[in-house]
């Protein structure tokens, strides 16, 4: 018997978007269960995916008989009911979510240039290089963001880092770096430095597992 107050986490170790909530739950030191969902097997398409995730997509997080999608719905549920990496005012509240809204409108071209670069030999150069201005532009604002911030909202690490961060950990393998952007270098140094803090291949295993 499953025990509805524990966190299930669907995801995969090639993914972004299972890298955010993956990482928010490691920093927390919170014990879930994940489940592996093999992208390349297309397990996401499959009738009992579909049943959790009707985008055919991962994450998915399920808990107390709620079933959330959309790593950023995941990273609001997990703020609210832990109170970890939550802003201390409304405003700052509204601010970590507004981060989060434009994380999915600009560095999401981070993750569709690393995916073509990783995943999709056959998209053609002309496609890649029409999401590349896109996507350094997003790292650029990231940087010019942090220029005397220690993080994007208020005086601590919450959701808007852990999210922002989280899609555009992949960027090397799309050919982008935070080597010319030091105030966005010396936050991921930051995060890094944090207690449970790991990278996906060393965070995110393949197989089903347990923490804590
Ligand atoms: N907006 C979604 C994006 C989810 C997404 O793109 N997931 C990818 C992995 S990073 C996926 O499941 N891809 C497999 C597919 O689309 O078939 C979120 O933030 O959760």
């Amino acid at each position: 018997m499953t025990d509805p107050d524990r966190l299930v986490l669907h995801g995969s170790f090639t993914s972004s978007s299972s890298y955010k909530p993956m990482l928010f739950l490691a920093l927390s030191g919170l014990p879930f269960s994940f489940r592996t969902v093999n992208l390349k097997k297309g397990v996401q398409k499959e009738p009992a995916h579909l049943a959790l995730n009707r985008y055919g997509q991962v994450p998915v997080l399920q808990h107390r008989g709620l079933t959330l999608v959309m790593s950023n719905v995941i990273l609001d549920y997990l703020a609210r009911t832990t109170g970890k990496f939550e802003a201390t005012s409304e405003q700052d509240r509204l601010h970590a979510r507004e981060w989060l809204a434009w994380e999915n409108d600009a560095i999401t071209n981070v993750a569709r240039v690393r995916h073509f670069a990783r995943f999709r030999p056959d998209v053609p150069q002309q496609i890649v290089d029409y999401f590349r201005p896109g996507a350094e532009a997003a790292l650029d604002f990231i940087d010019r963001a942090l220029d005397g911030r220690r993080w994007l909202v208020g005086e601590q690490c919450t959701i808007a880092d852990l999210g922002c961060f989280g899609r555009l950990v992949f960027m090397a393998e799309g050919g982008m770096s935070l080597d010319k952007r030091p105030h966005a270098a010396a936050w991921r140094e930051r995060l890094m430095a944090m207690p449970g803090f790991a990278l996906p291949y060393d965070l995110i295993p393949k197989k089903d597992a347990e923490f804590g």
